[in-house]
């Protein structure tokens, strides 16, 4: 009587760093029991902030601050938590997980390369010029070469009209 379960993937790799931490239990759980003394997070050397919400069986713990890459944490549920008739957990219950490793942008930002050219917004001077990497003596969106020194003139023209 009154056993209940967590459904957990153990171990599990390539964690988004972003994510926010959902414990399944196998019955509806009190909210009032869901909560930072019984959910906790260790990075390894200390438990990390965050708060912890309940919707029904669904607990959901949401770090303070992105979690950092490369790292494994340790999940634990404290035997503190009830479901909705105060049957508590029979014991602890820990399981870990591994976050992603950096990308070339840094941890957790999302690579992305708008113009297509194969150089990463991070890295890309002009990231919506797929000709160039850099601005160039001529900017982004301009040629450096191929005008034969007309568009050096059309472009001032354009500088003064404008401007
Ligand atoms: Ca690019
Ligand atoms: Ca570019």
């Amino acid at each position: 009587m009154g056993q209940f379960w967590i459904s957990t993937t153990k171990n599990a790799v390539d964690v988004d760093v972003n994510a926010p931490i959902i414990i399944i239990f196998s019955e509806d759980m009190d909210p009032t029991t869901i909560n930072q003394t019984n959910i906790r997070i260790n990075d390894g050397i200390q438990d990390i902030d965050g708060s912890a919400t309940c919707q029904d069986a669904n607990a959901t713990f949401t770090p303070t601050m992105s979690l950092e890459c490369s790292t494994t944490y340790t999940v634990s549920v404290l035997n503190g938590v009830e479901d909705l008739f105060g049957n508590s957990l029979s014991e602890n219950y820990s399981w870990s997980f591994t976050t992603i490793t950096a990308g070339v942008c840094g941890c957790g930002i999302e690579v992305i390369d708008s113009d297509g050219d194969g150089v990463e917004d991070c890295n890309d001077g002009c990231p919506d010029d797929p000709n160039k990497v850099e601005p160039g003596a001529k900017g982004c969106g301009k040629s450096e070469d191929g005008d034969g020194g007309g568009g050096c003139f059309i472009d001032a023209l354009k500088f003064i009209f404008f401007f």
